[in-house]
């Protein structure tokens, strides 16, 4: 039997990447280096042969085009495609729009990486009617309001993806189609978690970098043949992985 096989994206760099800002469900576009990233993405997986049959990415715009930058280097633009909120980044609450670095000086190291990267600690609730809230965004309409997040952390992420991993992705996977997931740094770690099976404190060490395709082959539970999969440019990941660690310090 050959292992199923999940390619996980995570965007290549956003506007609000590059500016240091926390970004959530804030739907920035990618700049000129992030479209270069995506396009590489799709030139590594081509380079490997490994040619996605089905895409499933987040409902926002800088997985969906850096989904459709990279399969169209791959000449797969052609693919079905399913969308969902529960592939969304994590939301960030009131720390959408303010800058990473000045937070950190503001609320000191632990509080900062509380935020950043503890399991259960979610940001302070973003206000429906503050500046960057998706409250009244048509794309999330059908989201009950009582479930629509106002904030997240890790854990919240994790509960919302699950579902979303065990009806729409697995039965792809199951179907024997090479499966390409463009999602975001946090939601990209929540599925991982999972993947991997990496404990609650584990998890605040482990970061994903943008653009750089990430390979896990799967075995009959969907679980990997190798912890942590592979990356198609490991020592390009490497280096972008210290990035995102040091990302406040800048
Ligand atoms: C980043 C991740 O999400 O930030 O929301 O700011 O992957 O959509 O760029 P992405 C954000 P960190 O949790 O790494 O600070």
């Amino acid at each position: 039997d050959s292992p199923y096989r999940l390619v996980l994206l995570r965007h290549g760099e956003s506007e609000w990447n590059q500016k240091n800002l926390f970004t959530g469900w804030v739907d920035v576009d990618l700049n000129e280096k992030g479209e270069r990233e995506a396009a590489r993405g799709g030139e590594l997986l081509t380079a490997e042969g490994l040619l996605p049959d089905v895409l499933h990415t987040s409902l926002l715009r800088r997985a969906i085009r850096t989904a459709q930058i990279a399969l169209d280097k791959a000449d797969r633009h052609w693919i079905p495609v399913r969308r969902s909120w529960r592939l969304n980044e994590r939301h960030y609450g009131a720390l959408q729009g303010k800058d990473k670095a000045q937070t950190l000086a503001e609320f000191g190291e632990e509080q900062f990486q509380l935020w950043r990267r503890s399991y259960d600690t979610p940001p302070p609730v973003l206000d429906d009617g503050a500046e960057f809230s998706q409250a009244a965004d048509p794309r999330y309409a059908e989201i009950p309001s009582e479930v629509r997040p106002r904030t997240e952390c890790l854990k919240d992420v994790v509960v919302r993806m699950l579902p979303y991993w065990y009806d729409a992705i697995v039965p792809d996977l199951a179907d024997g189609r090479t499966v390409l997931v463009t999602a975001h740094g946090n939601s990209l770690r929540a599925l991982v978690k999972h993947l991997d099976g990496i404990s609650d404190e584990a998890i605040a060490g482990l970061n994903i970098p943008t653009g750089i395709p990430l390979l896990y082959e799967l075995d009959a539970d969907f679980k990997p043949l190798t912890p942590g999969g592979r990356y198609l440019d490991p020592d390009a990941a490497k280096a972008a992985i210290e990035a995102v660690k040091n990302q406040g310090k800048k």
